[in-house]
């Protein structure tokens, strides 16, 4: 599979990794409007064909998977762009700003035939598998309530300040993946309930979201999210788990510890994640994630499956954030039917 990647900023760095560590793919070309951040992608990864417009790569040929980086503005052209060249397309989160786009960006893909999948990797960061993989396993029967909790207080408006910039900041840009993991957890959602608070007053944006889900298969789940924690260990970017089951209970505590506990007793094993040789901590979670949801993706192309997160999927898990936004300014449960 043919690679090429468009917005070569803070995270394409990590995917860049993740395209030279996959089987089955190779990077082919880089794209990015700042002609600086193509020249130290160049140097740092090799790549020879480089462009500053995404119209002239495209014109270009010999790509198979467009992989786009950039942030949520662009996306909605930039998947368009790519459907009409005939290509699988690869979106970062969050996918749109409007469900409309997100609607519209599915819709064109599916017209050429060809694969969409959201780049939304939370669900696959090994601890948090470790967790789906035995929740999915009936290690703790049906599941009946679930905790989904990332509580923060890491600076990330350095690495990327536009997050500080936005109206909508927590729910748009990190609880995204928390909802996604609950998503993966315990299905889809009938309604939501959500609270926003903003406690940081340099940012524009809430940097606290506290969201109850009540899930179609019946599982209650409280998803919160905070920028604004600041404790000891601190946990970024960890997400913590608490899930009751029927016949047991399944905890994924700070540290990367996943406790099972039935009536046989209780069990708890080390779920770390591995350092990756490109990778660094704290991050080193979410890097592992790149590289195995980008494999996924390649995987699922040449078996002719839709990967997990397929435009079509993540379109559920967008509406979420809508749903909780919505809640938060109307201060009422909101039906999913309504987004
Ligand atoms: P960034 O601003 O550092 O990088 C974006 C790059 O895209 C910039 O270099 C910019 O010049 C380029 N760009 C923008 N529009 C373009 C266009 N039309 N054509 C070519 N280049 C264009 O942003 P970032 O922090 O790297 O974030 C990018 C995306 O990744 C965001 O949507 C963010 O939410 C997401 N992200 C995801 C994760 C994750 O774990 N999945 C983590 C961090 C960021
Ligand atoms: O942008 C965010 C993401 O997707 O994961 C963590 C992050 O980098 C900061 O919240």
């Amino acid at each position: 599979m043919k690679v090429a990647l468009i917005g070569c900023g803070f995270f394409a760095i990590n995917q860049l990794h993740g395209w030279q560590d996959a089987t089955g793919a190779e990077l082919v070309a880089v794209c990015d409007r700042d002609p600086e951040r193509l020249r130290l992608v160049q140097e740092q990864f090799g790549v020879t064909r480089t462009y500053t417009d995404a119209r002239a790569m495209f014109a270009d040929g010999g790509i198979d998977t467009v992989d786009i980086a950039t942030t949520v503005q662009s996306h909605r052209a930039l998947v368009e762009l790519a459907a009409r060249h005939d290509v699988h397309v690869i979106c970062q989160k969050p996918f749109a700003q409007t469900m409309q786009d997100a609607r519209a960006m599915v819709a064109a893909v599916e017209a050429t035939g060809k694969t969409l999948m959201v780049h939304e990797n939370f669900r696959w960061q090994s601890a948090v598998r470790a967790a789906i993989d035995a929740l999915r396993a009936g290690a703790i029967g049906e599941p009946f309530f679930g905790r989904v909790s990332f509580r923060s207080g890491y600076d990330v408006f350095t690495g990327q300040p536009y997050l500080a910039a936005g109206e909508r900041f927590i729910i748009e840009d990190l609880g995204i993946h928390i909802l996604d993991i609950a998503r993966a957890l315990f299905g889809d959602v009938r309604r939501l309930t959500a609270t926003t608070r903003r406690i940081n007053a340099k940012i524009e944006g809430e940097d606290v979201a506290t969201m109850l889900l009540e899930h179609k298969d019946g599982v209650t789940c409280v998803v919160d999210c905070s920028y604004a924690t600041r404790r000891e260990p601190e946990t970024f970017p960890e997400s913590l788990l608490e899930i009751d089951g029927t016949g047991g209970t399944l905890r994924l505590d700070a540290g990367y510890r996943l406790t099972i506990q039935t009536p046989d007793g209780s069990e708890t094993r080390d779920v770390s994640p591995p350092v990756l040789p490109w990778a660094e901590r704290p991050w080193h979670n979410i890097q592992e994630s790149v590289a195995l949801i980008q494999q996924h993706f390649v995987d699922s192309v040449a078996a002719g499956t839709q990967p997990e997160t397929s435009g079509a999927d993540n379109v559920l898990t967008l509406a979420l954030v809508e749903a909780a936004y919505l809640s938060a300014a109307e201060q009422r449960t909101v039906e999913l039917s309504e987004i």
